[in-house]
């Protein structure tokens, strides 16, 4: 399409979704003369699709929300939420966004803000800043099955130096986050992701999102399965009307081609589930009523907290290992509003089991039901599971199965779940190695960043981000291995024997400065929380190499899935937090709320009677998950109330140290790029030490 004329058809585009009325004249002349300029048929090809379902009686502002062929229209008009009309009168997610983006202020307004999240940017701005907004925006990538070209990954780096604020972010979804690019070089920053084969369509908004699938690279029939489902579910979930590359590559397009599977099970509308003529043949114009969440994996594996999704997907194998269906879980969701005891996370629960070849349209069936039924009123209560707790899973399965157009099977008996983090070195099954990197947070800045960069362009090394924000290094030959555990440590990235193992399973979200929606600190505060936390731990008397997984979130939405944590603080107020109990190492039971407002300050008060209980009470290995849930809340708050210190048999004894100041210094360095405190890194050597003492005398 040559600029003029996309340009021309840019300027009639917005003149129709401007004017209501003309919108609905355009579409009806159309019909009526059918003759019209080419610049109109490019228009009615694209464009007017949208308002296909509208009567011509009817007015555009009574556009359904969904509106399946055989559904008749009803008089009878339901409340919608500002964010529905937005998609209405956006002209598939175009309008007001193309304008916005042409003035001159640094921020865009409020449609332009909600639509931009289709885009995958969310306006933000500094709250650590007094007095006036400097604005920025925060884009977030596609990745399914967190996976990264060495080019792309390249190029993310670079945009961070130049556009944003020089850190990538790695997200639990597998994503990177890039903050702080500026209104003026958004379509720069967006097109260049683009053009190096990346994408942020659909990586926010109401529509599905990343698809999770097993970080690790590798090659077994099984793993192999499960991400290339995972990325034909993001494939046939991609919306189709071109919004994306019209705004920021002039409507080039640069889609990758599409498996034959992927189109065929799209354009099926053999159980009413498309809008035929839409350019949006699942979506329609108003898209789903919330954002939408999949995640895919393999029996065992639960590196992707399966249960926390709207849809978990699990490939069953045969006894030869060859993957026959899959076993479909609905339903799960994390985040929840404070004080209102309506919302609440939930676990995905067991819907059914489809074969292989139906998994697109079982997939699709449920997005549709969700589309269908959705509350579209209040977004807080929109996320499919609010509908399968209010219908139940036997009618939102009976549902389900009309537009999937068969029953579905029982679930398959499978094996227990695990937790499994890949860090460290593995080998991929085809002759090379993998190497998972903890990164803190998933927050790659200063050096880190830079040695990463220098590795992974060094070695032309393809990367994959895990949901626990982490980074797989892939494709690595035996003997690059040294020279990267090398460099990877001497930049403060160690191999996961030597990172406390509170660190190697913890997550914070962002929250403060960016996140709008933040009430305490998250990423920021998690430090010093772990630091407090094994302090404790050692005053009770747990060795070092015991663990618990700590999630923080700095408001209710649960970004770090906080409630599938074994200990989750979850900011309620200024400088306090929820503190959540009950979740376990393999992230397959919900947490519930122990308390209420704790003080920043005062959670030792409630982490030395908890872990010392633990400690003296647990029965053989349990985890501190399944101490909570079996003690039970009452007691362990009695114990909590009544707690008067440790008591003084069980008290741990002192080892006083004095060094010279240079041994000191070197010890304190190494602490800090530890992420301890100089007592701690001292007492593990010293353990480290007395036990191998041990050891070599007991061999
Ligand atoms: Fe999230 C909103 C960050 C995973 C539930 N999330 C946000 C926003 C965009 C705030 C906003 O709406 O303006 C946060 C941007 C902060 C910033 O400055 O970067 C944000 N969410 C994140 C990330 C970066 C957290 C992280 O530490 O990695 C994750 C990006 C995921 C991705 O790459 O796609 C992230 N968010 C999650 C998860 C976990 C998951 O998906 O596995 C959840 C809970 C699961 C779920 O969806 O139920 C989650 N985020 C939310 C919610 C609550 C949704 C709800 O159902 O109520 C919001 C607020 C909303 O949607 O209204 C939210
Ligand atoms: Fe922001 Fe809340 Fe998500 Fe944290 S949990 S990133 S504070 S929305």
């Amino acid at each position: 399409m040559s600029t003029t004329a996309a340009s021309s058809i840019a300027a009639a585009n917005t003149a129709l979704v401007k004017d209501p009325k003309l919108q609905l004249k355009s579409f009806n002349g159309f019909r009526k003369n059918a003759s019209y300029s080419s610049t109109y048929s490019l228009l009615l090809d694209t464009r007017i699709h949208p308002f296909s379902s509208i009567s011509s009686s009817t007015s555009p502002a009574v556009i359904r929300a969904v509106s399946t062929p055989a559904k008749q229209e009803t008089a009878v008009q339901t409340k919608r939420s500002k964010v529905e009309i937005f998609k209405e009168q956006s002209n598939f997610i175009r309008y007001p966004l193309n304008e916005e983006l042409l003035t001159d202020t640094p921020n865009i307004n409020e449609a332009a803000t909600q639509l931009i999240k289709f885009h995958g940017s969310y306006q933000q701005y500094d709250r650590d800043e007094r007095g006036g907004r400097t604005y920025s925006f925060m884009l977030r990538t596609k990745n399914p099955c967190g996976k990264v070209s060495n080019q792309l990954y390249l190029a993310m780096d670079t945009l961070a130096d130049d556009f944003g604020i020089k850190t990538l972010r790695l997200t639990t979804r597998q994503t990177f986050q890039l903050h702080g690019v500026v209104k003026k070089d958004l379509k720069t920053v967006m097109s260049t992701i683009i053009k190096n084969m990346g994408s942020t369509l659909g990586a926010c908004g109401d529509l599905n999102r990343n698809v999770l699938a097993p970080a690790a690279p590798i090659v077994r029939k099984d793993y192999l399965f499960a991400q290339e489902t995972a990325d034909n579910i993001a494939a046939l979930l991609t919306p189709q009307s071109g919004f994306y590359y019209d705004m920021w590559v002039d409507g080039e397009q640069f889609m990758t081609a599409e498996p034959p599977e992927v189109v065929k099970a799209r354009n099926d509308n053999s159980h009413g589930t498309n809008f035929p003529d839409s350019a949006e043949p699942i979506y329609g114009t108003q898209f789903l009523p919330r954002k939408f969440k999949v995640a895919v994996t393999v029996p065992t594996d639960n590196s992707v907290d399966l249960l926390t999704n709207d849809i978990g997907v699990v490939v069953v194998s045969d006894e030869n290992g060859e993957p026959q269906g899959f076993n479909l879980y609905v339903g799960g969701g994390m985040g929840r509003t404070h004080r209102m005891e309506t919302t609440f996370p939930r676990l995905a629960e067991p819907l059914g089991y489809v074969p292989k070849e139906d998994i697109l349209y079982a997939v699709k069936a449920i997005v549709v039901t969700q589309r269908e039924n959705g509350r579209r009123d209040d977004r807080r209560y929109s996320r499919m599971k609010y509908l399968i707790d209010s219908w139940g899973i036997d009618k939102f399965r009976s549902v389900v199965e009309g537009y999937y157009g068969k029953k579905f099977e029982s679930p398959k008996q499978l094996p227990e779940w695990e937790f499994k983090s890949y860090l460290g070195w593995h080998e991929q099954g085809d002759g090379r190695l993998f190497c998972g990197v903890h990164v803190d947070n998933g927050r790659v800045k200063g050096e880190m960043k830079k040695t990463l960069r220098e590795i992974i362009e060094k070695y032309n090394l393809n990367v994959r981000i895990t949901p626990n924000q982490n980074i797989v290094l892939c494709d690595i030959r035996s003997s690059w291995k040294r020279p990267i555990t090398v460099a990877l440590a001497q930049s403060g990235l160690l191999p996961p024997t030597y990172v406390d193992p509170l660190n190697l399973t913890a997550m914070a979200c962002p929250a403060f400065p960016l996140c709008p929606l933040a009430i305490t600190e998250a990423e920021r505060g998690i430090p010093d929380f772990l630091k407090r936390i094994r302090v404790v731990f050692e005053k009770v008397g747990l060795p070092y190499n015991e663990s618990i997984v700590v999630r923080v979130t700095g408001c209710p939405n649960g970004c770090a899935r906080p409630y599938m944590a074994e200990l989750g603080l979850v900011g309620d107020g200024p400088n306090s937090y929820q503190i959540w109990l009950g979740g376990t190492p393999a992230q397959t039971s919900l947490a519930r709320t122990f308390m209420n407002k704790v003080k920043k300050d005062d959670l030792e008060k409630v982490f030395e009677p908890l872990f010392h209980t633990w400690k003296s009470m647990r029965k053989s290995k349990e985890s501190f998950g399944d101490f909570t849930n079996r003690v039970g809340f009452e007691k362990l708050q009695e114990i909590v109330d009544k707690w008067e210190g440790i008591p003084k048999s069980s008290s741990r004894y002192y080892l006083k140290l004095f060094t010279d100041a240079e041994t000191f210094e070197a010890v304190d360095a190494l602490a800090r790029v530890q992420n301890k405190t100089a007592h701690q890194l001292a007492m593990e050597v010293i353990r480290n030490f007395a036990a191998s003492q041990q050891n070599g005398k007991s061999q």
